[in-house]
């Protein structure tokens, strides 16, 4: 099986995604509802809390779990990969979902559709919308920069966002919040065109559109579901090790909360695109 955890609910928007790719393969999700959200957490606070999830889906029998929470992952892939992993878990693996990103902004082969003479160029000029902790960590700049040097980032932190989008505010609430961001990214900007708009926290695909109504025509907007599922199969045909075995109830998909049930299950359904049993 792979796991996948999240903070909370936006993790859901990335299995919707990892299911429509693959509906054969069995899933566990872990949400951290109990200690959501992680955006306003200190660097310590957020490792250790990824850790203690990450463990409880290696328990369940996962053998890879993907972080599909950018502020988990920007602030503690890097750190269990190099000092956890390798000592706790050998042969075990946790990937996030900021390098997925990274790799449909280089336009790597497997990100594309079509011939390679229709693909986009790459963006110059990127813009970051996330949470604080992820802003904070510097880990989209340094991701971004390791392999594409040339493309600048700015970024943006949306601390209102994720509160909003689980009050379950609908366009009309959230329009002016959106737009308000955005003109603040551009205004940084003086004037310079934002090829790109990274949406780098998995709650933002629901609020998708408004980013793109509110950009200027043209800007590509960048939504991780889809680009982690690319990814995610790139990762399996390289790794085989990693996918999950026939016999292994396929299709099959469990919910976990470390949080009250009820209250997770009524609002995971926006996020899921379906009632989702937690
Ligand atoms: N969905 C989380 C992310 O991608 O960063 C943010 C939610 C939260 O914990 N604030």
């Amino acid at each position: 099986m792979i796991g996948v955890f999240d903070s909370g609910h936006g993790g859901l928007t990335v299995l919707r995604a990892l299911v429509a790719a693959a509906p054969g393969r069995p899933f566990v999700y872990l949400g951290d509802h109990a200690a959501a959200p992680y955006g306003p957490r200190s660097e310590e606070d957020i490792y250790r809390l990824t850790v203690q999830g990450v463990e409880r889906l290696f328990a369940q029998g996962c053998g890879l779990v993907v972080l599909a929470c950018n502020t988990a992952a920007a602030v503690a892939l890097r750190r269990m990969q190099r000092t956890w992993l390798p000592v706790a878990h050998p042969g075990r693996n946790v990937l996030g979902v900021l390098v997925p990103m990274v790799e449909a902004i280089t336009r790597v082969p497997w990100m594309q559709d079509g011939p390679a003479a229709d693909w986009r160029p790459e963006p110059r000029t990127v813009g970051v919308f996330a949470t604080p902790a992820t802003v904070a960590s510097g880990s989209f700049p340094r991701e971004i920069g390791k392999r594409a040097p040339d493309v600048q980032v700015v970024q943006q932190a949306c601390p209102d966002l994720v509160p909003l989008i689980e009050r379950g505010a609908g366009d009309a609430e959230l329009a002016p919040a959106v737009r308000g961001y955005v003109r603040a990214l551009l205004a940084q900007l003086d004037g310079r065109p934002l090829d790109a708009a990274v949406l780098g926290c998995t709650h933002y695909p629901l609020v998708a559109h408004l980013f793109a109504e509110a950009l200027p025509p043209g800007v590509e907007v960048l939504c991780q579901p889809s680009l982690v599922a690319r990814s995610l199969d790139n990762y399996l045909e390289r790794h085989p090790e990693y996918v999950p075995a026939a016999g292994e109830a396929a299709g099959r998909l469990h919910f976990f909360t470390t949080g009250a049930a009820e209250p997770v299950g009524a609002l995971a359904g926006r996020f899921f695109g379906r009632p989702t049993p937690f």
